[in-house]
C-alpha cells in the first residue's frame, strides 16, 4: 500500500544479495535438469549451509524487534499482525479447513509422483510408503514439482505442455515474453503497460551488478511509475510469473485512482492471484497454439490428463507448502515454537502437510526456513495460499462471463477455458481491481463470483478429471496414499562439523542502538510499496 500506517520494518541484512543471485542462475538450473541423486544432494545441502544457516542468530533478534514494532500497532506478535488485512476472526481456522479439502487431492498426487521418482531413482532411494526425498522434486524448497514433468508424464508421446523448448527455438526473450503479456492484458480490455514501465522495470539480470533476483513488482505511488523485477529466463515458468508480476502492475493501474489508503488488494491473497487467473488461460494448449507456442493440439483424454498433470505438479504440490510457510511463523512469532526448537518444528511441518523429508538428517545448528526468499525478506506467505484457492474462484467467474465454460456442458470444461479477448471478462475482472481495499474483501469477491468465500471446491472441480485417473491409477498400482517413516529427520543437537563449521557474524551485520531502527523504519517506508 502507498500509505505507511502501519509501523514495519525490514532486517534486510538477511538479504545477500550475491548468494540470491547466484541461487537464480546456477542452484535453480541444477534442481531443475539434473537427474544425478548425489549431485541434487550436494546442491540442496550447500545452499543451506550458505543461507538458512547463516541467517539462525539474526533471525532470533529479528523476531524480537518485529514483535516489539507489532505490539506498538496493538497486535500480541507480528504473525497476528500479518492476518489483519484479512479482516476476519476465524482466519487460521479458515485455512485450515481449505488445506482439510485439498488434502485428499494432494495425497493422490504425491502417492503418484512417489511412484514415479522410485522408477526413476530406484527404491533405496524413494520408498514405497515413505516421504518423498525433498531434493528430488525440481525446485530448492519442493514448492512446485513442474521441473519432474518430464519424470511424471502420464502419457509420453501427446502434446508436450511444457513449451520451454519451443520458446528457446523461436528466440524468445525476456522483452518478448512481457509484450506477450501485455498483449493478453489489453485483449481483455484492461489497461496496458504504461511507457514508464518499459524504460524503468528490470526484466534480466544485469551483467554488471548483482541484484536480488527474486521477482517483484513495485508501485511508486505516483500514479504513473510502476516496475517489474525480474531476472527473466527463457523458460515456460518464467512465462507464468511474467503474467504474475504483471497482475500486479495492472492492479496498481486500477486503483492509482483511489485514496491512499486504498491503494491495495481486497486482501494481499487477490494481489497475488491476478496475473495467476490469466496464466491459466495461458497455459491451455489451446492458448499455447494460438500463440505459436505449441504446433498441434490434441483434443483427447490422455492429453487432457498430460495438461492437467502439469497443471497439478505446480498449483496442487504448492498448496501444502503455500500453507505450512506461515503455520511456522505464527508459532515462532507467538513464542508456541521456542527458539531451541525452530529447525525441527519445520521439518514436522514439511513431514506431516507436504510428506517430504530432507535428503540428510537436520537438526537445530540448522536453519532451513531461512533458506526461503520470504523468511528472512519477511513477506507474509499465507497469501499465496489463498491466492492459489481464489485465483481458481475468479478463473470460473470469468470464464462464464467469457462463455468459455458452461458447468452443463461437458465439452466446455473449466480447465479448457481461456479468457483471451474476451472483453466481458476483463471488465469484471477490472471492476474488482478498481475496488482496491475500498470494501471488505468478501463483498469484492461476491461481485465477481456471486460468493462471499474463500472455496476450495472450484480446484477440485477444475481438477477433477486428473483426480479420477490419480485414484485409478495409484489402486491399479497398489500404491500406498499417503507416508509414513521410522526415521528421525531431524534432531535438536547435530554432528560437532555442523556447529562449528560456519562462524555466525551475527555481531557483524548488527549495527548498533537505535541507529537500526532508524534503518528499520526507511526500510519499512521503502518495502511497504513492494508486491
Ligand atoms: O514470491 C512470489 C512471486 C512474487 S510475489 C514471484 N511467489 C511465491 C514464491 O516464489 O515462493 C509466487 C508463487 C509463490
Ligand atoms: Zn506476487
Amino acid at each position: 500500500m502507498c500509505s505507511t500506517l502501519i509501523l514495519l520494518f525490514l532486517y534486510n541484512n538477511l538479504l545477500d544479495p550475491l548468494i540470491t543471485t547466484r541461487l537464480q542462475s546456477d542452484l535453480t538450473r541444477i534442481l531443475r535438469t539434473s537427474r544425478d541423486y548425489g549431485e541434487l544432494q550436494h546442491v540442496w545441502k550447500m545452499w543451506r549451509h550458505a543461507s538458512g544457516r547463516r541467517v539462525r542468530d539474526h533471525y532470533k533478534l529479528f523476531v524480537r524487534l518485529a514483535n516489539k514494532a507489532a505490539k506498538l500497532n496493538g497486535f500480541d506478535n507480528m504473525g497476528d499482525m500479518w492476518l489483519y488485512p484479512y479482516e476476519s476472526d476465524t482466519f487460521r481456522e479458515d485455512m485450515e479447513e481449505l488445506w482439510g479439502q485439498l488434502r485428499p487431492l494432494y495425497q493422490q498426487l504425491h502417492a503418484y509422483v512417489r511412484r514415479k521418482l522410485r522408477e526413476q531413482y530406484g527404491e533405496q532411494y524413494v520408498s514405497k510408503r515413505g516421504p518423498i526425498p525433498a531434493h528430488l522434486l525440481g525446485n530448492m524448497w519442493s514448492q512446485s514439482w513442474n521441473e519432474v514433468y518430464s519424470i511424471a508424464i502420464p502419457y509420453q508421446g501427446k502434446s508436450h505442455v511444457d513449451v520451454t523448448p519451443q520458446m528457446v527455438q523461436q528466440n524468445y526473450t525476456p522483452r518478448k515474453m512481457f509484450e506477450l503479456s501485455d498483449e493478453f492484458f489489453g485483449s481483455l480490455n484492461l489497461t496496458k503497460m504504461p511507457p514508464e514501465f518499459w524504460t524503468e522495470s528490470i526484466i534480466e539480470k544485469p551483467k554488471e551488478r548483482d541484484i536480488i533476483c527474486h521477482a517483484s513488482a513495485w508501485d511508486f505511488c505516483n500514479g504513473k511509475d510502476f516496475r517489474v523485477k525480474q531476472c527473466t529466463v527463457v523458460t515456460m515458468k518464467d512465462l507464468i510469473t511474467v503474467h504474475h508480476e504483471m497482475g500486479h502492475i495492472e492492479y496498481y493501474l486500477q486503483y492509482k485512482h483511489q485514496p491512499e489508503v486504498f491503494r491495495t488488494g481486497s486482501n494481499p491473497g487477490f494481489h497475488e492471484a491476478v496475473g495467476d487467473v490469466l496464466a491459466l488461460s495461458v497455459a491451455t494448449p489451446k492458448h499455447l497454439a494460438k500463440v505459436g507456442l505449441l504446433d498441434e493440439v490434441h483434443d483427447d483424454d490422455e492429453a487432457d490428463i498430460n495438461f492437467l498433470m502439469n497443471m497439478a505438479l505446480d498449483k496442487i504440490t504448492f498448496l501444502p507448502f503455500g500453507y505450512l510457510m506461515d503455520n511456522w511463523r505464527w508459532d515462532v512469532f507467538s513464542g508456541k515454537t521456542p527458539e531451541k526448537d525452530w529447525n525441527c518444528a519445520w521439518w514436522n511441518l514439511r513431514y506431516n502437510i507436504q510428506g517430504i523429508k530432507p535428503p540428510v538428517q537436520r537438526s537445530e545448528f540448522d536453519f532451513d526456513p531461512g533458506a526461503k526468499y520470504h523468511i528472512p525478506a519477511n513477506v507474509p506467505y499465507i497469501r499465496y495460499f489463498v491466492s492459489y484457492v481464489v485465483q481458481f474462484q475468479f478463473h470460473k467467474a470469468l470464464c462464464m462471463k467469457a462463455g468459455q465454460y458452461d458447468p452443463q456442458d461437458p465439452s466446455k470444461p473449466l480447465h479448457k477455458c481461456d479468457i483471451y479477448q474476451s472483453t466481458e471478462a476483463g471488465n469484471a475482472l477490472g471492476d474488482l481491481l478498481k475496488l482496491g481495499s475500498s470494501v471488505k474483501w468478501p463483498e469484492a469477491m461476491a461481485a465477481l463470483t456471486g460468493g462471499r468465500r474463500m472455496d476450495a471446491s472450484v480446484i477440485r472441480e477444475y481438477f477433477k478429471p486428473l483426480e479420477t485417473w490419480l485414484m485409478n491409477d495409484n489402486q491399479k498400482h497398489g500404491e500406498f496414499v499417503g507416508w509414513e517413516t521410522d526415521e528421525v529427520l531431524c534432531t535438536s543437537d547435530g554432528p560437532r562439523e555442523a556447529a562449528t563449521g560456519e562462524p555466525s557474524s551475527a555481531t557483524t551485520l548488527v549495527p548498533a542502538g537505535p541507529l537500526y531502527l532508524l534503518l528499520f523504519l526507511l526500510m519499512g517506508l521503502l518495502l511497504s510499496h513492494r508486491s
